[in-house]
């Protein structure tokens, strides 16, 4: 497992030598107490990397995830399907921005963060290297996507570090907005010319597993839940939260017209839950390793975008400096 995280944290910040060691029992009572961590609580080295590492993976999850369906704003169907999802995608760019944000407060730099994703040593979520090849998949992106997105986000509202949850409140409450226009799309499609069922269903077809893939590797293989879970920051294993996205979704796919493509869906009384087929976790470590269909599509336009940028920083940059000296010559 070693070989396919390469996990040193994602994150190049040295302990502070300067820093006291933070009181470990008082740390441990305010979580036992269900209580808040703030940027300006003691907290152990372990805890802040952690955290670190995984709001940083969430925030270029964001900024990358504009990609596939950025790639139909130009092409979607109609005026008012283009102004909708120009407004989701702008509001995937403002989650990213929240998120790098809430991960400065833990006294890492943005710059930085963005600098070791260009350079390969901080991920972002597998499910945006799948390409986005018909107008469908916006409505999949956003049904099952977004879907599982919300899944996993629900719980980090109530995440032990207080700038990360109250980031997530905000966050959910898009892509609830998100989930339900993927539903739609997918819905009109459904019930439109055959051609456009078989469309939406194609869709739903390539996009099913991915999002399985999304919640991360099962409990048995996932080195970072039960320190995560211990500390307050996931509330639920991978695997448990799976299951939380395939109960919800079974039932929206019926209502849908749609099926998913795993025969062994069916729901099983005994467990209270739906059973669902067996997920080829050899996709996602190929895929988090950076051999997934669109992995170096995705991080080369984001390097270029990120380079042909430069002047709008050095552009913000100058103007905050001149804005700054003429504060200073009036007072
Ligand atoms: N893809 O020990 P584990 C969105 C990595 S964007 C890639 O279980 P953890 C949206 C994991 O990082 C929403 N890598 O880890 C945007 C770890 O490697 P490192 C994105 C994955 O952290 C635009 C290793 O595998 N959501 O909604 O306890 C349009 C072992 O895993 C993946 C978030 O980022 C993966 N799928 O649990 C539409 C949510 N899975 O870091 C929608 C916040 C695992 O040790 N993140 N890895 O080198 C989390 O909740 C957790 O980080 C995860 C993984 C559940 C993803």
């Amino acid at each position: 497992m070693e070989g396919v995280y390469g996990n040193d944290f994602g994150t190049d910040q040295q302990p502070d030598p300067d820093r006291a060691a933070p009181d470990e029992a008082a740390f441990a009572a305010l979580l036992a107490g269900e209580g808040r961590v703030e940027p300006r609580d003691d907290m152990p080295e372990a805890y802040r990397k952690t955290l670190i590492r995984q709001i940083a993976q969430h925030a270029h999850s964001e900024i990358i995830g504009m990609q596939p369906e950025g790639n139909w704003i130009s092409r979607a169907p109609s005026l008012r399907r283009k102004a909708i999802l120009m407004a989701k995608v702008q509001d995937e760019a403002g989650h990213g921005l929240y998120l790098y944000a809430a991960a400065e407060t833990l006294g890492v730099d943005r710059a930085d963060l963005v600098d070791q994703l260009h350079s390969g040593r901080q991920k972002y979520s597998s499910i945006f290297n799948y390409p986005t090849l018909t107008w469908a998949d916006v409505g999949a992106i956003g049904w099952l996507v977004d879907g599982a997105a919300i899944t996993n986000q629900v719980p980090l509202c109530r995440c032990s570090y207080g700038p990360y949850a109250r980031a997530m409140v905000r966050v959910c409450k898009e892509e609830s907005f998100h989930q339900r226009q993927g539903f739609e799309i997918l819905y009109t499609l459904s019930h439109g010319t055959p051609e456009q069922k078989a469309m939406a269903q194609d869709a739903v077809n390539r996009y099913w597993w991915p999002s399985l893939m999304m919640f991360g590797p099962p409990d048995d293989d996932s080195p970072n839940s039960a320190r995560s879970m211990a500390w307050g920051i996931k509330r639920f294993s991978n695997d448990d939260l799976r299951q939380r996205f395939v109960d919800m979704t079974v039932p929206q796919s019926e209502a849908l017209g749609l099926g998913l493509p795993d025969p062994e869906i069916r729901w099983n009384d005994e467990r209270g839950h739906y059973d669902y087929g067996e997920i080829d976790f050899t996709e996602l470590f190929e895929v988090i390793k950076g051999n997934g269909p669109c992995n170096a599509e995705r991080m080369a336009h984001k390097r270029r975008a990120y380079d042909e940028g430069a002047w709008v920083r050095t552009a913000a940059e100058a103007y905050a400096a001149k804005r700054a000296r003429a504060t200073e010559s009036v007072a």
